[in-house]
């Protein structure tokens, strides 16, 4: 039998169920009775979990969904995000409580309050007020996992500005494209970072970005790696501050402004079918509602008891939902963590849940399986026994790996949550409840209470228990995405048009139900590759090739990868069709994506050739390619215009090209 993908081979071969111990089932914040409730009224339901909140100005209405797919939650209703996630806990008392316990890759540690929480955010808005920066203004942040960049996302939303986080391991030219679609006033950055025990310069990409970008007023740095760099920070004098400098000194006192529901909190750059990234758009009160509810229910998150740790970057949206804001809403003490997880050693995430005695941890399956590869023996010199829930998210999680987790990090007995959802959906929206679901390795299984989703086939028709289709989800959602910043357009064709009649919003994933209704993820439909959790559009890499002086032509596709869920394979044609490019040009070629895009796009393998194969109407047929990247027997080729390319790709591939 031919390769099957992980999620596929899931459901051919699993059966086992896990449900809750009667002890976590009784302590659990999420009951059965949840999903009754929310059916019952989902309105009701959604204003009831906005009440975790607290609001300046009570809402008038909980939806208004009359001119879908434009949604407003709790319309009329007043707050500031940032009192919510910071002020709020320190005046009911619990402003000595650790907010985050962060911990530097090469050791050194802070332990930040919610009273000092305050302070740094107060300082920070007040510095960026200093600048001019007022409500509605974009602030591109492009930082490691410091706690400041925690301070100047929460620092934007107290003063009603939009940050737009980029990804530190993006390149300058990806940085500048953000900066430009959003017409960024601020940046900022830092110095330079920690990774893998080095430092390496962060500033200097930052200022190669923005050569020539006129909206950027002024850059502001953090100092992290200070002298462990080579050679002084570049420096452009009256545009670039040092945070400590303009942060430091500014007053501890600030004024949170309401601001209305559904202002915009914030743009996160996201890939689509196109080369070019889409500005995702969530805004404010649905947001932190449905963040905040999914955190508690989800995790089953105890504040002042729980040690919560979520390994992702901030610079996905999985660090704003999950880290900055559902989180902090609700009061979590939480870790931090700058670094790789095998720096210096692969037992670093172990002995930091160790330490800090972490009871919930929430990462992705290609790190689990990483784990798994460096051996059983690592996480077992470590007490883990603080751990009781886990958390998955980012891809669909293959049974071997979610074992793994349960029996060799979860001591064979804590619930894990395998969690669903995207950039665009803003929070989690399918998921086991800890405390209720009997839990099957690899299925994310059932929209949560309040969340309405649906497995349709291309008609929009719902298939029956043990059939696939494309999930779509059929209701509004209070995180959901209000826009693509600045093209209207685009978020309704991506999302609304392939089900327009019917009114479903398209999320791009295959899925199926088993025989008991659960739902199975089974990857992208789309042209976007799931690289270690990170959503890369094929189309992005293929510009990145031929926009090399060698590239005539270039075609990528993502092929399973034991890992990394996905890896990138390209094919490429040569300028002058030069069927050999040597290793030297392939190696210059992978760098170049990376330069392009930045290290997580470089393709795990480019494969020259003299062909590629295309559709009569000029179409590349990736599902080919895919066969020849996986090493499957090619499939069907009929529609090719050439059906001898496939042929000579394979024999070119098989002498060794
Ligand atoms: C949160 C996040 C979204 C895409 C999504 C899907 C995949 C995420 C998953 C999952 C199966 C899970 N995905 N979680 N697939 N099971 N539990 O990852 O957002 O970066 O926007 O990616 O990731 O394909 O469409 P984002």
């Amino acid at each position: 039998m031919t390769e099957q993908s992980p999620a596929l081979d899931n459901l051919l071969t699993e059966s086992r169920t896990f449900p809750p111990s009667e002890e976590f089932a009784g302590q659990a914040n999420a009951k059965a009775e949840l999903y009754a409730t929310a059916d019952a009224d989902r309105e009701q339901f959604w204003a009831g979990q906005a009440e975790r909140l607290s609001w300046d100005t009570k809402w008038s209405q909980v939806l208004d969904w009359t001119n879908a797919p434009f949604a407003k939650w709790f319309v009329g209703g007043k707050l500031n995000v940032a009192y919510n996630c910071v002020d709020r806990h320190v005046e009911s008392g619990h402003g000595d409580q650790v907010a985050i316990h962060w911990v530097g890759e090469p050791g050194d540690t802070r332990d930040i309050t919610y009273a000092q929480l305050k302070d740094e955010v107060s300082k920070a808005a007040n510095a960026l007020a200093s600048l001019g920066v007022v409500a509605g203004d974009v602030v591109a942040i492009q930082l490691q996992m410091l706690p400041e960049a925690i301070f100047a996302m929460l620092a934007c939303a107290r003063i009603g500005a939009l940050h737009s986080v980029v990804f530190g391991g993006f390149s300058p030219t990806a940085l500048r494209a953000r900066v430009d679609d959003a017409a960024a006033k601020i940046v900022i950055t830092s110095d330079g970072q920690y990774r893998r025990g080095k430092a390496a310069p962060m500033k200097a990409n930052v200022d190669e970005a923005l050569q020539g970008a006129e909206t950027v007023q002024k850059v502001i740095v953090v100092k992290r790696t200070g002298s462990d760099l080579e050679g002084e920070t570049p420096w452009t004098e009256g545009r670039d501050l040092w945070w400590h400098e303009l942060v430091d000194g500014q007053s501890a006192e600030h004024k949170p402004e309401a601001f209305d529901a559904e202002h915009p909190l914030f743009i996160l750059y996201t890939s689509g079918t196109t080369g070019k990234p889409k500005g995702i758009l969530h805004t404010s009160g649905g947001y932190l509602t449905q963040t905040a509810y999914t955190h508690n229910v989800v995790f089953d998150h105890k504040p002042g008891e729980d040690v919560y740790w979520c390994t992702a970057d901030i610079g996905w949206i999985t660090g704003h939902s999950y880290i900055v804001y559902g989180p902090l809403a609700n009061r979590v003490t939480q870790v931090v963590y700058e670094g790789t997880p095998n720096t210096p050693h692969e037992g670093r995430h172990w002995e930091i849940i160790q330490k800090y005695k972490v009871s919930i941890y929430y990462t992705a399956p290609t790190l689990i399986r990483t784990f798994m590869k460096w051996g059983d023996d690592i996480p077992a010199k470590y007490d883990l026994s603080s751990l009781r829930v886990l958390g998955s998210v980012g891809e669909p999680i293959n049974p071997e790996a979610w074992i793994w987790y349960r029996e060799k990090i979860g001591a064979d007995k804590t619930p894990i949550v395998d969690t669903w959802w995207q950039t665009e959906t803003g929070a989690i929206m399918i998921s086991p409840l800890p405390g209720v679901t009997s839990a099957k390795p690899g299925s994310a299984q059932r929209a949560l209470p309040g969340i309405s989703a649906k497995v349709v086939d291309d008609t929009g028709t719902e298939v029956p228990h043990g059939g696939g289709g494309y999930l779509v989800l059929d209701k509004p959602w209070p995180s959901m995405l209000r826009g693509v910043w600045g093209d209207e357009e685009r978020f309704r064709d991506t999302y609304w048009s392939r089900f327009s009649e019917q009114g479903y919003y398209f999320a791009g994933d295959g899925a199926k139900y088993d025989q008991d209704g659960d739902i199975w993820l089974l990857g992208r439909v789309d042209d976007v590759m799931n690289v270690s959790g990170h959503r890369i559009s094929t189309t992005e890499v293929e510009s990145a090739l031929v926009s090399h002086p060698t590239v005539a032509e270039a075609a990528v596709v993502g092929a399973t990868d034991p890992t990394t869920g996905q890896g990138i394979v390209a094919f490429v044609i040569l300028r002058g069709n030069a069927v050999d490019g040597g290793d030297d040009a392939v190696q210059e070629l992978r760098n170049h994506v990376a330069k392009e895009i930045g290290p997580i796009a470089k393709p795990r393998q480019i494969m020259v050739v003299a062909e590629l194969p295309k559709t009569r109407s000029g179409k590349i047929m990736r599902r080919l390619l895919r066969d020849v990247a996986e090493n499957r027997q090619i499939g069907d080729v009929t529609t090719l215009a050439d059906s001898s390319v496939m042929d000579l790709i394979s024999s070119g591939l098989n002498s060794g090209k």
